[in-house]
């Protein structure tokens, strides 16, 4: 008979969930909110192309075709059910949150602070405190207050001083609440869909600004990073990198010298550029990237209801990688997938629990584990159709309720805790 594996976790590991302001709180106005009210019809217009192929169309077709699926609106009011949402958390044995604070609420014109928007993040920080779950604040995660975008966000290099004077507003106002802060979140991510894909705002397609893009935004988190160390050094410090394990699918030269340049490029040409700026190591992992000659094919035994290729088990791996080049203490800070009927997800968390042992036993230092995403939310491009949350929310209604593998996972935390 097949042994059961054991599993422990450290004491103090930090389980939880992630979100972003934008994709739950509902009603914010940013450079996004304004893209979005520009695009609906073309977002609804170029579904079919995106999403026929996928086997799920049938289910998605309705609300991938209509133009007010890619309008967040008041999506989940998150925003003002938060209370509600923190208990759901609670519920599942989690001790960690992560959440991303919106600029544009903040600091709606250049200068003028939003003393209603500071406090309401202050209440926020200590219903979490209350809860006894520790709060990782995310300070940028893809939107912009529309004065800063107009005067060219971060593709100007001399913005950047505004963004760090945001983060040291927020730093200051929560004081020693927060401990774990998180600049940006999957910056090569954002300027490679906003800078040459063209997908999101400011749509633009030239290679020379996203590069440029790289290097402004690496100096935009070296920059807030030091400004929050300034402030107090026992603030723990670091970017969510969008990490894709890569690897030769077999041993062909080609294949092996390939996976090993795409592997650079995907993750440690920006890390070498803010690593003596981070205290830890965020990794944010859905995929890997299986490469034969130069082509990346994968798998896709098991696909998302999004068309990505499912491997949770190779999390192992590029743990494994980042631990061995970087020496930081990693936290993954988003891991899930879009599965609106929660057929996959408990399948997925378990294989990613197990990576994970592995991982620590061949010596990383892994520190927590946030699934994306608590609850569903506003996917960006995509709109409200794939369903990422723990939490599945009735947009509607507003009404939430714990998906099965939610039920399963808290379960699974609890034992964890309490056996460890
Ligand atoms: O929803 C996004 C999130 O905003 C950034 N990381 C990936 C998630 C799923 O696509």
């Amino acid at each position: 008979m097949q042994k059961k594996p054991q599993l422990s976790f450290p004491k103090k590991f930090l389980w939880g969930a992630a979100t972003s302001a934008h994709q739950v709180e509902g009603n914010t106005h940013n450079q996004w909110t304004v893209w979005e009210f520009e695009n609906t019809i073309a977002l609804a217009t170029r579904a079919s192309y995106h999403f026929e192929e996928l086997e799920n169309w049938p289910q998605i077709k309705l609300a991938a075709k209509d133009p007010s699926n890619y309008v967040s609106a008041k999506g989940a009011d998150h925003y003002t059910r938060y209370a509600e949402d923190f208990d759901l958390l609670k519920n599942m044995q989690m001790n960690a949150f992560r959440f991303s604070i919106e600029w544009s609420r903040v600091e709606p014109q250049e200068g003028a602070w939003n003393v209603e928007a500071i406090e309401h993040y202050k209440q926020y920080v200590n219903a979490l405190k209350r809860r006894n779950v520790e709060p990782i604040v995310t300070l940028f995660h893809f939107t912009l207050p529309v004065w800063f975008s107009e005067i060219g966000g971060f593709e100007k290099r001399r913005n950047v001083k505004y963004f760090t004077r945001f983060a040291e507003k927020i730093i200051r106002e929560l004081g020693i609440s927060v401990r774990y802060v998180v600049t940006i979140n999957e910056p090569e991510l954002y300027a490679i869909e906003s800078y040459l894909g063209g997908h999101w705002p400011p749509n633009k397609t030239s290679k020379w600004t996203t590069w440029r893009m790289f290097n402004n935004l690496a100096y935009a988190h070296n920059q807030a990073a030091r400004t929050i160390h300034a402030i107090n050094r026992r603030y723990k410090v670091s970017i969510a990198k969008n990490s894709c394990y890569v690897y030769a699918g077999d041993n062909a030269v080609l294949s092996r010298f390939s996976a090993a340049v795409l592997q650079y490029i995907r993750d440690d040409y920006f890390l070498k550029k803010v690593v003596k700026q981070c205290d830890w190591l965020g990794v944010n992992y859905y995929f890997s990237d299986r490469v034969y000659g130069y082509r990346v094919h994968n798998p896709d035994k098991k696909l998302s209801d999004l068309g990505w290729d499912l491997s949770p088990e190779n999390i192992q791996y590029a743990l494994e990688r980042l631990h061995e080049k970087y020496q930081l203490p990693i936290i993954i800070t988003e891991n899930g997938l879009a599965d609106a009927d929660d057929s996959q997800r408990q399948w997925w968390i378990s294989q990613t629990l197990l990576a994970m042992h592995r991982a620590m036993k061949n010596g990383v230092k892994l520190e927590g584990y946030l699934h994306w995403s608590l609850l569903d939310n506003f996917e960006w491009d995509k709109g409200f159709w794939p369903r990422f949350g723990l939490i599945s929310v009735d947009y509607t209604t507003k009404k939430r309720s714990l998906r099965p593998s939610a039920v399963w996972y808290g379960k699974i935390i609890k034992y964890l805790r309490e056996n460890n």
